[in-house]
């Protein structure tokens, strides 16, 4: 069958929607992409590692908080989603997307196994006619210099004669209810421009605003950028934080001031850190890659600094906190509020307030927190449980830290019954709660 019948074939399919989609990983990016494909008709198949996860899907049961739970029961019970562990089913396949993690080694460096072993799991299966997109954040040459040889090696198939390969960037906000797979625009790049135009027109069925690229490579360059800009703009309020504490100034008050700026500016504000699965990790795959061209990010370098010495600060605010109150850190009882990485989600990666709160473990405080999103976690080592939030627990503490500013808590009563208080998100000034006892990054 020639490439052009291959093309039409193929668009055919997406156009009536008897495509079958595969999903590589089956997590915040996987699931909700499932979904969303299945919901317009197309039969869709879950692929993960994890058969607790296969399970829960072949079950209906949805695990990913930006899904809607009754959705995929329907969806699944209409037999247009299934899950499987076997790769197998990638031979009988159309479309295969892969959102796999690209976490980083303990030495910030890029980790694609993930990547890699999904390809090769893929490439003994792979068909003329398929499509074949990475939606991992990674540097730009991984779709290219990583991922294509491994499927035409192994398959013996050409791309763009006999398959198609792109990449196409998650854009995905955790907890964003304006935003969702559907409605948020779509950066596409393909290794050739078969492949480009098969992706789009896949891509185009079910997501509003498609926006194609020249190649793979700038593709996975645009995804990187916009992690960069956020860590870095992140980055420079944090620095800004510790510049007004030595002048003696609030930085939120300043912040607020500088955001009434009509035009040129956008808010950011400081924290205890960076955390998820982002941020703090993506702008170090496009420092790992540009190195190999001698080049240094040094934005992405300074940025990641600035945002993982955060943490450290909020140990020295602490130690200031309980001084003023002739208290050592060793042996006092801290209260933390809010595990999770960011407000009003139940995701505890790379969350700063574990940093923070790992760091501290070693002066010796005693540990209680309270987080209605993270029932339970454990940190250095002890299994810890989110404590019912009460004037009693509060009042025990000698000192409470708030590291994530989820919005349903009772922060006047906290304000009212806590000796101490450092709010490192300025939850309570934000909300006009103002006393003696609280201090602010
Ligand atoms: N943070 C600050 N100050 C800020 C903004 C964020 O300290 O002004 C902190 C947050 O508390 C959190 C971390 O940075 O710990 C990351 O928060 P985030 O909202 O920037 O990032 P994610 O990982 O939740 O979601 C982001 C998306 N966020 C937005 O665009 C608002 C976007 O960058 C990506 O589409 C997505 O990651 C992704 O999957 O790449």
């Amino acid at each position: 069958m020639g490439t052009a019948v291959t093309v039409k074939t193929l668009l055919a399919k997406f156009a009536d929607h008897s495509a079958k989609v595969g999903v590589v990983g089956l997590g915040y990016v996987g699931l909700p992409f499932v979904v969303e494909k299945a919901k317009v008709g197309f039969s869709v198949v879950g692929i993960d590692q994890n058969p607790k996860r296969v399970a829960q899907v072949n079950a209906g049961d949805n695990y990913i908080e930006d899904v809607i739970d009754a959705e995929l029961a329907k969806l699944v019970k209409k037999g247009l989603i299934s899950a499987t562990t076997d790769f197998a089913v990638v031979a009988d396949l159309d479309v295969v997307v892969i959102c796999v993690p690209t976490p980083l080694t303990v030495n910030l460096t890029p980790d694609l196994s993930y990547v890699e072993n999904v390809t090769k799991a893929i490439a003994p299966h792979l068909k003329r006619g398929q499509l074949i997109s990475l939606e991992s954040t990674t540097y730009p040459g991984t779709t290219e210099e990583v991922m294509l040889p491994i499927l035409e090696g192994v398959s013996g198939l050409k791309v763009e004669k006999d398959f198609f390969l792109a990449h196409s960037p998650e854009r995905v906000d955790p907890g964003n209810k304006r935003y969702t797979t559907k409605n948020t625009n779509k950066v596409v790049g393909g290794v050739g421009p078969k492949s480009l135009a098969v992706a789009a027109n896949f891509y185009g069925q079910t997501i509003l605003h498609i926006v194609p690229v020249s190649s793979a490579k700038a593709a996975e360059l645009v995804k990187v950028y916009e992690n960069t800009f956020r860590a870095v703009n992140i980055a420079l309020v944090n620095e800004l934080t510790l510049l007004c504490d030595k002048l003696n100034l609030s930085v939120w008050e300043v912040l607020d001031a500088a955001f009434t700026k009509p035009f040129g500016i956008m808010p950011f504000y400081p924290g205890p850190g960076v955390g998820g699965h982002c941020i703090p990790i993506d702008p170090h795959y496009l420092e790992w890659k540009a190195k190999q061209y001698d080049f240094n990010t040094h934005f992405i370098a300074l940025a990641g600094e600035v945002n993982r010495s955060m943490p450290y600060f909020v140990r020295e605010k602490m130690q200031r906190a309980l001084n003023k109150r002739k208290k050592a850190m060793n042996g006092a009882k801290i209260l933390f509020l809010g595990i999770a990485y960011k407000k009003d989600l139940g995701d505890a990666r790379e969350s700063p307030s574990i940093h923070v709160m790992e760091i501290v473990a070693k002066d010796g405080v005693d540990m209680t927190y309270h987080d209605p999103f993270v029932p339970e976690f454990t940190i250095a080592g002890q299994k810890m449980k989110s404590q019912k939030l009460t004037p009693k627990l509060v009042q025990a503490a000698d000192l409470v830290v708030l590291t994530t500013d989820h919005s349903d808590v009772n922060y006047k009563m906290v304000a009212k019954n806590a000796k101490a208080i450092l709010d490192t998100r300025n939850a309570l000034g934000a909300r006009g709660i103002a006393g003696k006892n609280i201090d602010v990054l």
